[in-house]
């Protein structure tokens, strides 16, 4: 009883750190911003050292915590015992990860300082001030000027921290610990297959905001329809009366809208002809949300996505997802991809293809890839970083993975292009599972009833070459997803020829997963393994085999990519690398792209 208790406290204050302190903030790249980008110093500091004391106390709870620590203090007195400097320190690029930016921090976990300075007068002095930062991975603690701002955990999602009254004009100094330590209780846990790259990993800016701002928004299709659009507004602060004007000057709305006394206002607005939103028409519409102060431009697309029976309907069509999966990795130079131009290389790939889907494995990726992908018009799949070995019935790990989700929708829920939320990736089935997924479903159906929702499961009946997948978590599920290696894990690809599927589900199947490895350059037979033409023909029996699946509505193999991961240790062939992308580390495109390639060319055409 008294575990229950902390564990319910320490959740709770867990909560109030990630939801009060940390400012929702949607659309961050179409507000007034000044970047933080660039060189930070940094100091490696394994035994986190500047965190806690020699009785292993955090400075923390201390009555002056941060007198002497890693807090960057000017140094008047020369006889004062100093041991760090983060002026003579060596530099990191942020965003970036350190990995892939020092041979010597190239398998660190740990926990890492990084200091900036900068200036920064106000434009008005009325105006709120914010510092925001796209990701950091995983869990990361944030100072300026020597307060602490707060605490974010998990990797893959925005967090900002109010700083109007610390900030300077001049010789501003933040400085941000990154813990990237793997844990059992976290989200993801210790074991995974890719890299756990540490560091501040996406962009990071100061964000000047009016007193009180528009802090979110959604503007879609209310579900099922296509006459009207649904506008929903949320300020910083819970005043009423403001009034909003929402313009969409292609479409001809104008409309005022007045918030309630929790600073909220949404309306339906009808509309007579929309051009929608669809892979073959990528239409974007430039829509404008004014609080009278600022005003934010977005462009965004409309469009419906539903299932019925075993058909995905997009914009009330049968569809046919022709994908590929995705690391958030630029495989040329080994390292996590955070910018505009990863996004551009990665995606132009998918559309070389001849896709029409991404699922973007298997946490959230960078919002760059999503506003393009939503310009190139390429439907998404994203997921939470629900892996594997979950701890399934600790409440502070569910939280964690709540709050992960709650963030990643937050963020994107404008954009076109995402139709699938995946709560998690093969997971075994046991009830606590199942109660942790369920509850995670039904949280993201609250929050947005207008997308599908899926997971990766697993195959769990194989008798005389007939497989199946039973899952309780299927009755949660808009489609049935999987992921199966049969050729690769299980036999030799030529079991393809012999296996049926049986699958007892009213619903649409994909399978989020299959494929086999490959050095890009190492030829041989169809029988030698790691040879380009093992991995082709492997391709080429799992389609054939998969395209007899009634309900087979998509596919997104893996991977479009090698990409890092420790759990890769062959010599020669692996060397720290997975080696089932169609795409080699070098860049080269190995034979099962093209076979991937004419398969989806030839199924464009005959699925109409
Ligand atoms: C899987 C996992 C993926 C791995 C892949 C593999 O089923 O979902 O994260 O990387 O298999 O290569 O084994």
């Amino acid at each position: 009883m008294k575990i229950l208790k902390y564990t319910l406290f320490f959740s709770f204050l867990l909560s109030i750190n990630q939801n009060l302190i940390s400012q929702l903030i949607t659309n961050v790249y179409a507000r007034q911003t000044f970047s933080l980008n660039g060189k930070w110093n940094y100091i490696i500091d394994p035994y986190e050292t500047g965190y806690y004391d020699y009785r292993y106390q955090p400075h923390d709870s201390r009555k002056n915590p941060w007198d002497g620590f890693f807090l960057d203090k000017k140094q008047t007195d020369k006889t004062q015992l100093v041991e760090y400097s983060f002026d003579q320190s060596p530099t990191l690029m942020v965003p970036g990860d350190w990995n892939s930016q020092d041979d010597k921090l190239l398998y660190y976990e740990g926990t890492i300082w990084y200091r900036k300075k900068f200036d920064y007068k106000k434009t008005d002095s009325n105006n709120r001030v914010f510092v925001y930062f796209g990701a950091a991975n995983y869990e990361t603690d944030v100072y300026l000027n020597g307060k602490k701002l707060g605490k974010h955990i998990g990797g893959f999602t925005p967090f900002s921290y109010e700083i109007t009254n610390l900030l300077k004009e001049n010789e501003n100094s933040i400085v941000v610990k990154v813990d990237n330590k793997r844990k059992r209780e976290g989200v993801p846990t210790l074991n995974t297959d890719w890299w756990n790259y540490g560091g501040i990993t996406r962009d990071v800016m100061i964000v000047e905001l009016p007193k009180t701002f528009v802090s979110d928004y959604t503007i879609q299709l209310p579900k099922g329809s296509t006459k009207s659009i649904r506008c929903k507004v949320k300020l910083s602060d819970p005043v009423a009366n403001k009034k909003i004007t929402v313009t969409i000057p292609e479409l001809k709305i104008n409309a005022n809208l007045s918030t309630d006394n929790n600073g909220e206002a949404s309306v339906i607005l009808p509309v007579k002809k929309i051009s929608l939103w669809s892979p073959e028409n990528p239409k974007l519409y430039n829509v404008n949300i004014s609080d009278g102060t600022e005003t934010i431009s977005d462009e965004i697309g409309f469009r419906t996505i539903e299932t019925k029976g075993h058909d995905i309907l997009l914009n009330g069509k049968s569809i046919f997802l022709r994908g590929i999966c995705i690391h958030e990795e630029n495989a040329m130079r080994g390292g996590r991809a955070y910018s505009e131009e990863d996004a551009a290389m990665l995606l132009n790939w998918v559309k070389e293809l001849n896709c029409n889907y991404v699922r973007l494995a298997h946490y959230p990726h960078n919002e760059h890839m999503l506003k393009l992908a939503d310009k190139l018009g390429i439907l998404v799949w994203e997921e939470n970083p629900v892996y594997w070995t979950i701890l399934w019935d600790n409440e502070e790990t569910f939280n964690n993975a709540k709050q992960q989700l709650t963030d990643v929708i937050e963020r994107d829920k404008n954009r076109a292009s995402v139709i699938i939320w995946s709560m998690a990736n093969e997971t075994p089935v046991s009830e606590p599972r199942n109660m942790f997924l369920g509850n995670l479903a039904k949280h993201a159906r609250s929050l947005d009833d207008t997308r599908l929702i899926s997971a990766a499961l697993e195959v769990h009946g194989e008798k005389n070459n007939v497989f199946s997948v039973e899952d309780p978590f299927s009755d949660y599920v808009d489609i049935i997803n999987f992921n199966q290696y049969i050729g690769w894990y299980n036999g030799l690809p030529e079991k393809c020829d012999k296996v049926t599927w049986k699958i007892n589900y009213n619903k649409p199947v994909m399978i989020s997963e299959f494929g086999g490895g490959a050095l890009q350059g190492m030829h041989g037979d169809n029988l030698t393994r790691w040879s380009e033409e093992y991995q082709s023909d492997l391709y080429d029996r799992t389609l054939k085999m998969l395209d007899k699946i009634p309900q087979f509505r998509g596919v997104s193999p893996w991977i479009l990519c090698d990409f890092r991961s420790p759990r890769r240790v062959l010599p020669v062939i692996q060397d720290g690398w997975n080696r089932k992308g169609v795409i080699g580390e070098n860049g080269t495109k190995k034979k099962a792209f093209f076979t991937l390639k004419n398969f989806y060319t030839k199924k464009k055409e005959s699925f109409k």
